[in-house]
């Protein structure tokens, strides 16, 4: 098996001009090729991989993603998403709106989840605009918690030409023990290596690639791995590797001070050391089970590069959301509006966008996705979507109207509807219970200090009516 993966991956290496693992593009970081400047003259294939709960230190600790994909496209260092938890942002991702919007604002409950987002949204999606645009279109790996409760086990929903999707309500393990809906069969897996889920999942994928391939079809593969949502349960080959990995020791590790803090984090007991010890632990794990999505990265690539189809096909790579690992007392927590929760990773590579570059200004949200991967397939996008083709972004080119700010909104864990306003220097919370946090994000980058009770109150009406305004945004207005 891993003299296989070692051959597939040297293969993809030498196809694709690659001489050393982490080394850079043939030309070196520092040289970066030329944007294409002609798209292909085929449609190009998207691949969209999304990763589980996988937050941004986290994936700066992964070994092989920058020469995968971060050196050959290009990084947004600002990308957010509208809720930081997993089925109002899925169900941001596949339609293009605001938790506000959609109404899928929890993952279980009338408001949450699969049935949620059946009731209201699955008739338009990207899947369905992708399909209509003659796309041939693929979902493998997690749809949306609380599937396919309420539904047959053999529920497709519509746009899904290729439907391989994990029955979320049937498991409590992700990453064994599970059931795959696969085109309307239902199929039980193990605890065997073979029926791990990243790597089952990554076979469907090349199958499907490969059959869209031979059959000159244009495709969307939505690709969703469970990785590294928790329990993190490493492949047995990745089973022993990051040993003695910690959760990253920053100035908010463990806060001792959380009085300029809302009472959620007040009530948040200090991590004892044996607390700490768990959350090392299950960090390293979380890390163990990325291991497998390189694996499938690598593989995806490999494949695309073997067919001579890499260069017309955009590979995304992506999170629904970060995960609190220890900053002010909050563990493996994840709706809840600080900076580790609410920012994720977003790389992206693909004909026109340069190698090795980097998108340090722009605010980008996972309601964007959904008109972006639209406008790469020439699909039109309904009037419902409330982000923004980020195609030019994409391309290094200017774009002077675009969004100044983000707002993440929330609803579980602080004691109420929530939101954040991340703007280039502040990041400003209001909580329903009447809490405020205000934090300058370029003199205290990780939320230590809150500055609500000294601020000067004409800066905090305009942070809060600029909120408003986009909590209260609906279609085109978001888009302004
Ligand atoms: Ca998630
Ligand atoms: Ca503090």
């Amino acid at each position: 098996m891993l003299n296989l993966r070692a051959r597939l991956w040297m293969s993809f290496l030498v196809a694709t001009g690659w001489t050393a693992c982490g080394g850079g593009s043939p030309g070196g970081p520092s040289s970066p090729a030329p944007p294409t400047e002609v798209l292909p003259s085929r449609r190009p294939n998207i691949v969209f991989v999304l990763a589980d709960d996988l937050d941004f230190r986290t994936t700066a600790m992964m070994p092989r993603l920058p020469a995968l994909i971060g050196q050959r496209g290009r990084t947004f260092d600002r990308a957010y998403v509208t809720q930081s938890l997993c089925a109002p942002s899925r169900a941001s991702i596949l339609t293009g709106q605001f938790p506000h919007n959609h109404r899928v604002l929890d993952n279980t409950g009338p408001d949450g989840g699969f049935g949620a987002f059946r009731r209201g949204q699955e008739s338009s999606t990207i899947a369905t605009w992708l399909r209509a645009a003659g796309y041939r279109t693929a979902l493998i790996g997690k749809y949306m918690n609380g599937y396919p409760t309420a539904a047959r086990p053999d529920y497709v929903p519509p746009g899904w030409d290729e439907w391989d999707a994990q029955l979320s309500d049937l498991t409590a393990d992700r990453y064994v023990n599970y059931f795959l809906n696969e085109n309307g069969t239902v199929n039980p897996y193990g605890v065997a290596d073979a029926d791990y889920e990243t790597d089952v999942l990554t076979q469907r994928a090349l199958s499907f690639m490969d059959r869209s391939i031979q059959d000159k079809k244009p495709f969307f593969l939505y690709l969703a791995p469970d990785a590294p949502h928790l329990p993190a349960i490493p492949a047995p080959r990745h089973a022993t590797l990051f040993f003695g990995t910690e959760a990253p020791r920053v100035p908010s590790f463990n806060e001792p001070d959380v009085s300029d803090k809302p009472a959620f984090v007040q009530n948040a007991s200090p991590m004892t050391p044996a607390e700490i010890r768990k959350l090392d632990r299950t960090e390293t794990a979380r890390l163990r089970t990325m291991l497998s999505v390189e694996d499938m990265l690598a593989d995806v690539l490999t494949l695309l590069a073997a067919n001579q189809v890499l260069d017309e096909t955009y590979v995304f790579f992506m999170s629904d959301n970060g995960l609190m690992l220890g900053e002010h007392r909050l563990v493996t927590t994840k709706d809840v509006p600080y900076e580790e929760a609410i920012r994720v990773p977003l790389m992206v590579m693909g004909p026109g966008i340069s190698a090795a570059s980097q998108d340090e200004e722009h605010f980008v949200l996972n309601v964007d996705i959904a008109p972006t991967l639209a406008e790469l397939a020439g699909a039109a996008v309904p009037d419902s979507v409330d982000g923004r083709s980020m195609v030019h972004l994409l391309r290094g080119e200017s774009v002077p109207d675009w969004r100044k700010d983000a707002v993440s909104e929330s609803i579980s864990y602080t004691g109420g509807l929530s939101a954040v306003l991340r703007t280039p220097q502040y990041a400003y919370t209001e909580i329903e219970s009447g809490e405020h946090e205000l934090y300058d994000m370029r003199n205290d980058p990780y939320q230590v200090s809150s500055l609500h009770r000294r601020a000067d109150p004409t800066l905090m009406a305009a942070l809060s009516s600029r909120l408003a305004q986009i909590t209260g945004c609906r279609r085109a207005t978001c888009r302004q």
